[in-house]
């Protein structure tokens, strides 16, 4: 069972979606994150196994990697995509409620703002560490975020702005919602924001980039 979940880590890590994949050319004609995790299903490995020691493992390995320029947003993107690969053999039991997930992050790119590559890569870095994710999308207003929290009112909100033009978008819409929801937690980021600006504007937590967040999460929300 553990040499499964290995090959599904290394699945995520390196970017290996299907048998069918040529990418990456190293694993060419391995079976990937979809033939594995069919398989560890079937031998009886339960759903919540397969997430926390098998993929989660292989997307921190991602998420330090990228911090560190180890590997770039191509990289990212195909082990985001090998784990919602295997996220789709997963889902049913998540839903059933069979598999528990560590908490709930709301995320959307500011009012104004259509920028969302660096957004995605936050919300696949959190579902690949173990998070519901609601994605709001792009050019999102308080409204929005609020009518999220009123489904999900334990989740953490996370604000992502490109443009310097939109972080007084941001600065409104999380006063917002600190006016709105006092306790929620509020962390921002994007290539304009920075710690400064973070306090300035009452947020709670600014991470330069995903694994940022998923830290921020795993040490105040992870049950
Ligand atoms: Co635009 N754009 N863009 N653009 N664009 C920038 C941001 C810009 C720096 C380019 C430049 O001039 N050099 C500039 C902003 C300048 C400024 O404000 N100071 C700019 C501009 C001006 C514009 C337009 C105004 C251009 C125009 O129309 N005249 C326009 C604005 C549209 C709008 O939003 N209203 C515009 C449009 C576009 C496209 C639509 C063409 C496209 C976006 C496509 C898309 O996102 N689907 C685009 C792109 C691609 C870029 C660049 C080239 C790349 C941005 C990107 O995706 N980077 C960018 C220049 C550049 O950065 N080289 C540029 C990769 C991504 C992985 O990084 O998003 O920073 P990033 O995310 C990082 C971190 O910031 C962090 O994690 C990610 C991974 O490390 N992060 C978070 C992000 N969100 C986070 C949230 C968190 C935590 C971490 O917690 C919640």
């Amino acid at each position: 069972m553990s040499n499964l979940l290995n090959q599904l880590s290394e699945c995520v890590e390196f970017g290996k979606v299907n048998k069918a994949a040529p990418f990456p050319p190293q694993m060419k004609g391995m079976d990937g994150a979809d033939e594995i995790t069919r398989q560890a299903l079937d031998t009886g490995v339960s759903a919540q196994d397969i997430l926390t020691n098998g993929l989660m493992p292989g997307m921190e390995r991602v998420g330090v990697k990228f911090r560190e320029n180890k590997v770039f947003v191509p990289q990212v993107l195909m082990s985001a995509k090998a784990m919602s690969t295997a996220m789709v053999h997963l889902k049913p039991f998540f839903a059933s409620g069979e598999a528990k997930q560590k908490g709930t992050f709301i995320i959307g790119t500011v009012l104004g703002d259509l920028h969302d590559i660096g957004k995605n890569l936050v919300a696949m870095m959190l579902e690949g560490n173990g998070y519901k994710v609601v994605d709001l999308g792009i050019d999102v207003n308080t409204d929005k975020y609020l009518a999220a929290l009123a489904e999900h009112p334990d989740a953490t909100v996370g604000l992502s702005a490109l443009l310097t033009t939109t972080m007084a978008n941001m600065e409104r819409i999380t006063k917002e919602i600190k006016a709105a929801s006092p306790s929620t937690l509020v962390t921002v980021g994007g290539a304009p924001v920075n710690n400064d600006f973070c306090r300035k504007i009452g947020a709670d937590y600014y991470a330069p980039d995903p694994q940022g967040v998923v830290e921020f999460l795993n040490s105040t929300l992870a049950v």
